[in-house]
Parts: structure tokens; C-alpha cells; sequence
């Protein structure tokens, strides 16, 4: 494991995870958005050596899986979507994942559908009809599951599209965790070689936005890429 440059003494939380990856990008982007990115360390850990299914990462987080957040009581939180809640609750002005009962309800519902339709069904189709992370890392494939949910992230992507033809953002009228969850899905369809179906204008319209946020341009530091793959 290799902690990075985001090292500051100001930091009092601590983040495992790939600087490049769909999911890291989720906690990045988040913070970016919450302008607390001074407040953490980010810490590597190597998923094409599978550094996370070793048992001292297992510790951490026992899905064996990136990002993981530890706070300063020791805590390690694991699962985008809940680091990005902790984050979003800690000044009590929530802004990502809702103020309102309503609100709340709504973007947690998107989100998961996010993670459900898209970035979840990539990262199968990823891990079990490709390469995935290689032989060492990858110790069981069905390419069978992985078509079947590479066809899924298809058919969410239409799904969105639809969504995104009557509103700004993923979750109503404003920026929100349930984008950011959609943008991880749009990252790692890139990544996969999945592309946008032609047809699907408003779900490309609406990415050439989110790509324009200094917190998605911004989300890996240069010499963060160095070393990253
Ligand atoms: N449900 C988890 C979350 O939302 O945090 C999924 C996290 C996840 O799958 N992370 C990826 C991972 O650990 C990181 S990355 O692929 O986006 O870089 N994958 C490795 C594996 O073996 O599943």
C-alpha cells in the first residue's frame, strides 16, 4: 500500500482506495463537491495485485473492496454510499444527499438504481466476461453472468436516458450523490469500452455536463497517475 501526495497536516480522515478506479472516483467526487478534500489521506491499495482480498485489507473492509473510509474514532465505513453520507452529514448541511425526508428518499432510491442498472452491472460484465483484473485476482469468471449483465447496463443506460429527458439531474432539479453514482457507472463504461447508445442524447448531454465539474476533471492527481493504472 502507498499513501499519496494528498497527505496534509491537516488531515483527520483516512481513504483506502484506487486512485483511478469507478468507485474511488464516487467518494473523490464527493468530496471535491463538499471542498473537503484537505481533510484526507488517501492511502493505495493495489487492486491489480489484489491487495484488497488480502486478509489485512479484509480487516478493513470485509466485502474486499475499494473505497474505505477510516474516521478518527477508528471507524472504517465502507460503500460509497455511505462514506458519502457520513461526509455529507458531518457539517449538518447536507447538500448530496438530501435535507428533506423526501429528498433523502428520492436520491437514496436513484442511487441505488444508479448502482443497479449501470456502474454495479459494468463491474460484472468487467470482472466476468473480460480479463477483469487478470488470473491471479480474478479466480472465478462466468462470462455467461457477465454478458447478461453487460445487456443490463445497456438497457439502464435507455433507462436514464429516459429519466434525463425530463430533468436537469438524476435525482430532480439539483446535482446530487444519485449523479455522482451515474457518473461512476458512465467512468467505468468508458473504461470497459461500453459505449453510450447513439440514440441516448439526453443521458450524453447530461455527461458532457457532469464532465464539465471542476470535481469530476479534478478527482486523480497528476502524480496520482504515475503510478496508477
Ligand atoms: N458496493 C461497493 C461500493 O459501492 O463501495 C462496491 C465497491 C467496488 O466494487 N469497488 C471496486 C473494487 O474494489 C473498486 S474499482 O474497481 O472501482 O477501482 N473492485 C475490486 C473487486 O475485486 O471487486
Amino acid at each position: 500500500m502507498q499513501i499519496s501526495d494528498s497527505h496534509t497536516s491537516t488531515a483527520d480522515l483516512t481513504i483506502f482506495d484506487w486512485a483511478t478506479g469507478p468507485y474511488p472516483a464516487r467518494v473523490r467526487i464527493a468530496l471535491a463537491e463538499l471542498n473537503m478534500r484537505s481533510r484526507v489521506n488517501f492511502v493505495s491499495v493495489d487492486l491489480w495485485k489484489g491487495e484488497h482480498k488480502r486478509p489485512e485489507f479484509l480487516a478493513r473492509n470485509y466485502s474486499g473492496t475499494l473505497p474505505v473510509l477510516q474516521i478518527p474514532d477508528g471507524t472504517f465505513i465502507g460503500e460509497c454510499t455511505a462514506i458519502t453520507e457520513y461526509l455529507d452529514a458531518l457539517d449538518g448541511l447536507p447538500t448530496l444527499t438530501g435535507s428533506t425526508p423526501r429528498d433523502k428518499g428520492v436520491i437514496h432510491m436513484m442511487s441505488k438504481r444508479a448502482e443497479l442498472e449501470l456502474l454495479d452491472a459494468v463491474s460484472v460484465y468487467f470482472h466476468h466476461a473480460t480479463p477483469g483484473l487478470g488470473p491471479d485476482v480474478e479466480l472465478y469468471q462466468n462470462s455467461e453472468w457477465g454478458l447478461r449483465q453487460r445487456d443490463k447496463a445497456l438497457r439502464g443506460m435507455h433507462y436514464f436516458d429516459a429519466v434525463l429527458g425530463t430533468q436537469a439531474f438524476v435525482a430532480g432539479e439539483s446535482f446530487s450523490m444519485a449523479d455522482i453514482t451515474l457518473i461512476g457507472g458512465m467512468i467505468f463504461a468508458n473504461l470497459v469500452k461500453l459505449p453510450v447508445p447513439d440514440e441516448c442524447h439526453a443521458l450524453s448531454a447530461w455527461y458532457d455536463r457532469m464532465q464539465q465539474r471542476p470535481s469530476v476533471q479534478n478527482r486523480v492527481s497528476m502524480s496520482e497517475l504515475s503510478f496508477a493504472v
